[in-house]
């Protein structure tokens, strides 16, 4: 049965907006103020994604900003990374580096998706990081670049559902395919040879690789 209660983490430079993008997504609220977070804030929300219902539990950062103060704790387990940079903010670019080789240093980058939000669209007259640049940058990062501004909430909305449709391709959709085609074979394979395997044991085994995939789409559909 694939994971489909996931750990969501922003991390970016100190006013990028990942606290503004986590408020629009929750509440549908946007502010011009800034507020500065404080302390650990978990927000929880579900997105479905093909036929598969996936609960977001959202973690956004508060005086971690500083490289040194993200903890390994704080990154442990996470499944989607989203990285939040400022188009009208060159260094917040400039961090995201940084925060990569943060990110590669406390997990393993094999088992989770990164995305980048290039945050503050609705600012574009003031931007300093052309997106071609930013999309440059992605590619080597093998991560998405998703346009953002924290004050629509369409955007964000794709951002979340962008990054989770690739969780779903990459870690869900082909876990489900191969366990359908693993009870198919153990199907063919039993009509095939049904009066040589005359052991009980495994047949009992195949009884319950079949039961426990009927378990498993009930609970997950
Ligand atoms: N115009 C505009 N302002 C934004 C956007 N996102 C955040 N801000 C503003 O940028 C400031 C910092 O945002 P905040 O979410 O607190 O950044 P954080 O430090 O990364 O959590 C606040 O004044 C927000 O109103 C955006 O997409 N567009
Ligand atoms: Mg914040």
């Amino acid at each position: 049965m694939s994971k489909t209660n996931l750990k969501v983490i922003l991390l970016g430079n100190k006013t990028s907006g990942k606290t503004s993008i986590i408020n629009q997504y929750i509440n549908k609220e946007f502010s011009f103020e800034y507020t500065m977070t404080i302390g650990q804030d978990k927000q929880v929300k579900k997105i479905q994604v093909e036929n598969t219902i996936l609960t977001l539990n959202i973690w956004d950062t508060a005086g971690q900003e500083r490289f040194a103060d993200v903890n390994k704790i704080f990154m442990k387990n996470s499944d989607i990374i989203i990285l939040v940079y400022d188009i009208t903010n060159k260094e917040s670019f400039e961090s995201l580096n940084k925060w990569y080789a943060e990110i590669k240093n406390h997990i393993d980058i094999n088992k989770a998706i990164i995305g980048v939000a290039a945050n503050k669209s609705d600012l574009y007259v003031d931007e300093e990081v052309n997106l071609d640049t930013a999309k440059e940058y992605c590619s080597t990062i093998n991560s998405l670049l998703i346009e953002t501004s924290a004050t629509n909430y369409d955007s964000i909305n794709n951002l979340f559902y962008q990054l989770s449709l690739e969780y779903y391709n990459k870690f869900i959709k082909i876990i489900e395919h191969d366990e359908n085609k693993q009870v198919n074979d153990n199907e063919e394979s039993k009509s095939f040879n049904i009066t040589e395997d005359t052991s009980n044991n495994k047949e009992e085994n195949n009884q319950d690789k079949k039961n426990n995939n009927g378990n498993n789409k009930k609970t997950c559909c």
